[in-house]
């Protein structure tokens, strides 16, 4: 397989500008650069895949350049429903730098950053050396435009694709960058930058685009949200035992082709995981094998080992060889009541949901359905006081195989 054969396979490849893209990536030597703006303080995992796909070429001895948006940042990409909020000055470089330090662990390659130049561009310079060059009839026919002309888009927000197009012109000149990869949303503002580079270089220069897919989920839902949010790659925002969780649900008609486009596992490895999961799905080896390398390559081998201890003693029912950072990761999210200073264990259960009433509760109760902290308590009168927390103020109750529940002492 050639490497493009290779990225086709995976699933990583939505379009590309024109077909000498496919030798310049077989070709295995130029210079590359994806870009992102500094929105948030974290990349999510729906930002995972053009930075997967830019560690394939990496690997086949491309040479990748980050770009840290921190002057586009200030203008916002255009979204299809409706203009961005604006972000402070503050925001914006607390931003980057986070971006900066997390992008780092992730991705050790070259970074830049457009405020670098475009922070420096005085409005004549624009208007007369780059907006003359764009015609208007051709930006508004960019989707992100295009999708924006009924509820309405800014100057400002219209004006974007020529700064990402000044960036990729400016990388090419200062840094020798040939290709620019992004989602199939960047799509717009990628060509936009192959336009200015063959107005100001010529035809004759090679300079591309390649965009891969936007991920969607089979079910039509969009990729990246769990029950608890946005997937975030920071763990203090979604924790390693999280994250291991948000992969593991993958749904089966979605778990190969994802093991394809995420994982670094060769093409015999994914077509023996396939094997036996198709043999018996209910195992879940294709989910385990994606959680594992996922885990394993966002937040490393420690933080998977210990993401698997915590999701096997809460499926065992055995939580009390877990840590007390262990316990909180294990049970971020799950449905929590506050309670002042103790409680009898049948309003707990009400309070919290376990039990639709105190009758139910009493049931659950007398059948030894019931769980404190991985001990069945069949005493209907037992009152939980601060003392029987697990860790801190938290003791958790378990209703049945699997739902589990946090009493939390104010
Ligand atoms: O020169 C550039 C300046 C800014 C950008 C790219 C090149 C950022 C880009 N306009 C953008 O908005 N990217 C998104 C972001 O930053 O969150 C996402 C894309 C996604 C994928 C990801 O960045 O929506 O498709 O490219 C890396």
């Amino acid at each position: 397989m050639t490497l493009y054969e290779e990225l086709e396979y995976r699933g990583l490849v939505y379009n590309i500008t024109d077909e000498s893209v496919i030798d310049k990536i077989n070709g295995g030597n130029e210079t590359f650069y994806l870009g992102t703006d500094p929105t948030g303080d974290s990349l999510h995992v729906g930002h995972l895949l053009v930075f997967i796909l830019a560690k394939r070429l990496e690997k086949a001895g491309h040479h990748p350049i980050l770009l840290i948006g921190g002057g586009t940042g200030f203008i916002g990409d255009p979204k299809p429903t409706a203009e961005r909020k604006m972000l402070t000055k503050e925001q914006i470089n607390h931003n980057a730098e986070c971006l900066y330090a997390q992008v780092k662990n992730l991705f050790n390659c070259e970074m830049v950053n457009n405020y670098d130049w475009i922070g420096k561009l005085d409005l004549i310079t624009f208007l007369r050396d780059y907006g003359k060059l764009f015609n208007v009839n051709y930006m508004i026919n960019k989707e992100t435009v295009k999708s924006r002309l009924d509820s309405g888009i800014s100057y400002t927000e219209f004006t974007y694709q020529i700064l990402q197009a000044l960036d990729f012109e400016h990388l090419f000149k200062e840094k020798g960058v040939t290709l620019q990869i992004g989602g199939q949303d960047q799509w717009g503002n990628i060509t936009s930058g192959l336009e200015l580079i063959r107005k100001l270089h010529g035809t004759e220069v090679f300079a591309g685009g390649f965009t891969a897919p936007l991920f969607m989920k089979s079910d039509g839902t969009k990729f990246g949200k769990s029950e608890s949010g946005t997937v975030w790659l920071d763990p203090k925002k979604t924790s390693p035992y999280a994250f291991y969780q948000f992969w593991l649900n993958t749904p089966d008609a979605d778990v190969i082709k994802e093991l394809k486009q995420f994982t670094f596992l060769t093409k015999e490895e994914i077509e023996e995981i396939e094997l036996s999961f198709k043999e018996s799905p209910h195992l879940r080896v294709a989910q385990k094998a994606l959680a594992k390398e996922m885990t394993i390559m966002i937040h490393g081998d420690a933080a998977y080992e210990q993401a698997l201890r915590v999701s096997e003693s809460l499926f065992s029912g055995n939580i009390k060889d877990l840590s007390s950072e262990e316990i909180r990761m294990g049970f971020e999210g799950l449905p929590t009541a506050e309670v002042d200073s103790e409680i009898g264990l049948i309003n707990a259960l009400t309070l919290v949901g376990a039990s639709k009433s105190n009758r139910e509760a009493r049931d659950f109760i007398n059948g030894g359905g019931v769980m404190i902290n991985g001990e069945i308590v069949k005493d209907l009168n037992k009152v939980l006081t601060k003392d029987d927390c697990i860790c801190d103020n938290l003791l958790i109750i378990r209703r049945g195989k699997k739902n589990y529940y946090v009493i939390k002492f104010k």
